[in-house]
């Protein structure tokens, strides 16, 4: 079987989604996820320039073989856009396979070590009323685990609360919000630690007592701490007992992670923006970390992320792989096969794509009582509607970022 066709796709239907669609000479094809927010265009080039000449002719069984070839053979290694094209051929090719067997790609990666996924949605709010109301509607659709963000009094903006709803899921409803704005410029948004300091504990709180002790509650720092503000924030949350504590400081210096550990048991996720095992290596090998948060899109696709988890998986450190809708339905469809098959799964993240989104990308991946299942269709189970996405093209859209009273700039 050789690799006949590669085409790089990208579709606008609620926001740019980049798709490497292969095809071998006996018609079998096969899809991945290449969507890296903000910086979308640069690996389509990567991919149309660099990469695909590469792959046609290819034997596309050789998965490993192939990912080493595009890792080592790129000599400039790592980094987001290098590895989302690699996640892109990666996820294909284990498309590729396991329609070629038959079945679906968890199957092909061990099997269902569960029946489900434990998923967690986003409720938010710029007060608390607006937050239960947004938790309330996220278990009567039938989340058992909620991720919390709250406004914070005094700031105009803050990531994860919408300023209004911007999705609509073909449900009738708004759902929740898409951080990247389509916009010629970075759209900035003002921050400070200290309010959130002071506001957030409050939050859980009113959550806690309003809901209960057995939610699994969560929340996304979004890496805008210093590590001690990270160890004050965790300290002041134990009392609420939350599943994790997200991205609580920058973790480019792994050691950062020391500090926060050494003053607080708060469980801690991170990892959403790291490319390769080596981001996490001081992290899982000192038990810094309680959740690895990558996507398979990030991080260089099932291949890699399947060996994180295993090593992870030493330390009893467990899977929350990245879900929001920047992850295309190919890159989250990957993440749920993963999550079927290893043994540390922890939870994943569920954000729903839009209405335009799922006609674009037909899926057989349910949501049902709470957990997330792949199906059983062979392989990834999406398909992409070609004609579909020639109707919405690629549109300019890039991520907020902060400045904050001073005019610093700072992490967004
Ligand atoms: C967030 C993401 O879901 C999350 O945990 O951190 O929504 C993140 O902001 C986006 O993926 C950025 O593209
Ligand atoms: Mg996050």
């Amino acid at each position: 079987m050789l690799i006949k066709k590669a085409e790089v796709i990208t579709t606008s239907p609620d926001r740019n989604f980049v798709t490497l669609k292969l095809t071998t000479d006996s018609g079998i094809t096969g899809l991945g996820d290449g969507t890296l927010n903000g910086r979308e265009l640069a690996v389509v080039a990567y991919l149309n320039e660099h990469i695909v000449p590469l792959l046609i002719d290819r034997d596309p069984q050789n998965i490993e073989d192939t990912w080493q070839f595009l890792y080592r053979s790129a000599y400039w290694r790592r980094g987001p856009v290098t590895m989302a094209a690699i996640a892109a051929v990666d996820v294909a090719l284990w498309d590729i396979k396991a329609k070629q067997a038959g079945l679906p790609l968890y199957q092909l990666l061990g099997g269902a070590s569960r029946t489900g996924l434990l998923a967690y949605g986003h409720a938010s709010g710029k007060d608390n009323e607006e937050l239960f109301d947004s938790i309330r509607e996220h278990q009567a659709d039938g989340f058992r685990a909620i991720r919390v963000q709250s406004g914070v009094p005094g700031l105009r903006s803050i990531y994860g609360v919408p300023a209004k709803p911007t999705t609509d899921a073909g449900d009738g409803r708004e759902h929740h919000y898409e951080p990247a704005q389509r916009a010629l410029r970075p759209p900035e948004e003002d921050w400070d630690t200290r309010s959130y300091l002071r506001h957030l504990p409050t939050v859980f709180e009113a959550v806690r007592n309003e809901f209960g002790p057995e939610v699994p509650l969560l929340h996304d720092g979004h890496h805008r701490m210093t590590p001690i503000q990270a160890a004050k924030l965790g300290k002041a949350l134990e009392p609420y007992d939350l599943f994790w504590l997200e991205d609580c400081t920058p973790a480019e210096n792994q050691e950062a992670l020391r500090l926060v550990r050494q003053h607080t048991t708060t469980p801690l996720a991170i990892g959403e923006i790291f490319n390769t095992v080596w981001d996490y290596q001081l992290l899982i090998k000192e038990q810094l970390i309680d959740y690895v948060r990558s996507a398979i899109t990030h991080t260089g696709g099932v291949t890699q992320l399947k060996k994180i988890l295993e090593y992870a998986g030493q330390y009893q450190i467990r899977s929350g792989i990245h879900g929001p809708t920047d992850i295309s339905p190919v890159g989250f469809a990957a993440g749920l096969h993963l999550g079927m098959a290893i043994h540390n799964f922890g939870i994943q993240e569920y954000m729903p794509h839009g209405a335009k989104t799922n006609a674009t990308f037909r899926q057989s991946m349910t949501f049902t009582d709470g957990y997330l299942h792949p199906g059983d269709n062979p392989g990834l189970g999406v398909e992409l509607d070609v004609d579909e996405a020639g109707k919405y093209p690629y549109q300019t859209a890039y991520l907020p970022y902060n400045r904050l009273a001073d005019g610093t700039v700072h992490d967004w």
